[in-house]
């Protein structure tokens, strides 16, 4: 046997238990507090979001969308892994050089990266303890007396250690995650009826969400979302204005609430894509809250929010705004901007800013988030008829249906064409819902005796037919006419 192979394989021994312990502790804060920004990984996926270029950043959020984000984080959990890997190896050291126990120094070292990467001391002491916790098992002499090499034992006893803790972690962490916000009360009268009007509004067509959204799309910046406690928040009135303002949840909660259907449509969707939703958002319109603050004739306002995120629009705007706190008679969830989003009619939900903490308003123009990197979201948004459900009735005739959306335009009519758009046929429409911003569902049948080219399009409230010019969803969103080829 040569004289190095054993220090190699010792070496090869230390740097897996080390390993094991990163990962363990990454395990253990999660346990402790969830997929929330107090989780270690979180403020490294803040880091890996902004040392991306911007344009992979871009991409990868209009593209992969959840994917991107997935991957975005599964190297930001792989990189805080190793960043307390490092640590408890070279605690290890220190240990053994100053005679202390190697557990006792890795749960330390940990401890205090964690603290340094949150601040939050639960995260911290679990993430210490899962690290502690391998380190302690890789050096106990369970074979004592056996044939098993120490190498080999030690890493055996910190991969038990790391599935241990792991395990744990996986069961808690998704209990804090599944926690969510506090349940509401029961829905208010107004919001119930609301929502079974709703109900008796949709169209009875199968394949195709109802008037409100049972799913309602997510996009945003973030792998980890914020959590901001409502007892927590506060929203700011900063820039020009003749006196800056802080509004707390109680002033926007103490004011009339009111009820309104707002759709959200995403800039960076396809044409036929399922980034457009509706829901019955509850809060008071912007203007009651800001009530006498003078606000400029002129030009912008920024709205920032909890994760960083900023966008502008024109100062007008704001006469039309909403703040929401509830959605559907529900807390806001987190996913949606928890306690408090912005809803501003007539725009791309990019400008809809979850999460809102500050409204300050600018005497010149400046680029929002999306703009800075080459997207228009400021409305009007575009007019389109999706086409998401084909089906074979019983008569053996065939149904095609959507939604149609044309921002504060409104949907007056949605046609179809089932010879590629050479005859037109009116499609039947749900009754519009109250609101100024709402989407409508259509339905069409027809007879099927073979294959046809089905297109269909909208005509918006102001009488202008949805434009047949395609364009991608890049800078001001994607335009055209939608259309597929239906086997009966
Ligand atoms: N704070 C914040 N607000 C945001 C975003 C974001 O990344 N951060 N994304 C915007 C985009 S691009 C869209 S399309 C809508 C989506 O709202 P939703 O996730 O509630 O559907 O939120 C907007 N508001
Ligand atoms: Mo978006």
């Amino acid at each position: 046997m040569s004289d190095d192979r054993p220090d190699r394989a010792s070496l090869a021994a230390e740097g897996a238990v080390a390993v094991l312990a990163g990962v363990a502790a990454v395990a253990g804060s999660y346990a402790a507090v969830g997929r929330v920004p107090a989780f270690v990984a979180a403020p490294v996926s803040g880091f890996v979001v902004v040392t991306t270029p911007d344009a992979i950043v871009s991409w990868s959020i209009q593209t992969l969308g959840d994917l991107g984000h997935q991957l975005g984080f599964l190297l930001a959990l792989v990189l805080t892994a190793g960043a307390f890997a490092v640590v408890v190896a070279v605690g290890a050291l220190a240990a053994d050089r100053a005679g202390a126990p190697r557990s006792l120094v890795a749960a330390l070292g940990c401890v205090a990266l964690a603290l340094a990467l949150t601040g939050a001391p639960s995260s911290a002491l679990a993430a210490g303890t899962g690290a502690g916790v391998v380190v302690a098992l890789a050096g106990v002499d369970v074979f004592a007396g056996q044939s098993v090499s120490g190498t080999r034992r030690r890493v055996l006893q910190a991969v038990v250690g790391a599935v241990a803790v792991g395990g744990v972690s996986a069961a808690l962490g998704r209990r804090q995650d599944a926690a969510g916000p506090p349940e509401g009360g029961p829905v208010s009268e107004d919001v119930a009826a609301l929502l079974a009007d709703a109900e008796s509004k949709s169209l009875d067509v199968g394949g195709i969400e109802g008037l409100v959204s049972e799913e309602f799309y997510q996009v945003d910046i973030n792998s980890v979302d914020p959590s901001v406690a409502a007892e927590d928040w506060t929203l700011t009135l900063t820039g020009a204005v003749d006196e800056e303002r802080t509004f707390d949840y109680a002033d926007v909660t103490g004011l009339p609430a009111e009820h309104r259907f707002v759709t959200l449509r995403c800039v960076g969707e396809g044409l036929n894509g399922k980034k457009m939703d509706n829901a019955l958002w509850t809060g008071v319109p912007l203007m009651d809250l800001l009530g006498d603050s003078t606000l400029p004739e002129e030009c912008c306002v920024m709205l920032r929010a909890a994760d960083d995120y900023f966008e502008e629009f024109p100062l007008a705007a704001l006469e039309n705004a909403f703040v929401a706190y509830e959605m559907n008679g529900e807390p806001l969830p987190r996913a949606h901007g928890s306690p408090v989003r912005a809803l501003i009619p007539g725009h791309w939900g990019e400008i809809n800013v979850k999460w809102l903490t500050e409204i300050e308003v600018l005497e010149a123009a400046e680029k929002g988030y999306w703009e800075r990197r080459g997207w228009n979201g400021t409305g009007p948004v575009n007019t389109v008829a999706k086409l998401h459900t084909v089906n074979d009735l019983d008569d053996g005739r065939v149904q095609v249906g959507g939604h149609a959306y044309a921002g504060t335009r409104g949907v007056d009519r949605v046609e179809v064409s089932v010879d590629g758009g050479r005859t037109w046929a009116d499609a039947t429409l749900s009754d519009p819902l109250p609101g100024e911003d709402v989407w409508r569902q259509w339905e069409h049948s027809y007879a099927a005796d073979g294959e046809h080219e089905v297109v269909v399009r909208a005509t918006d409230g102001e009488g202008n037919l949805q434009t047949s010019e395609e364009s991608g969803p890049k800078p001001s969103g994607p335009t055209g006419w939608v259309s597929k080829r239906v086997d009966p």
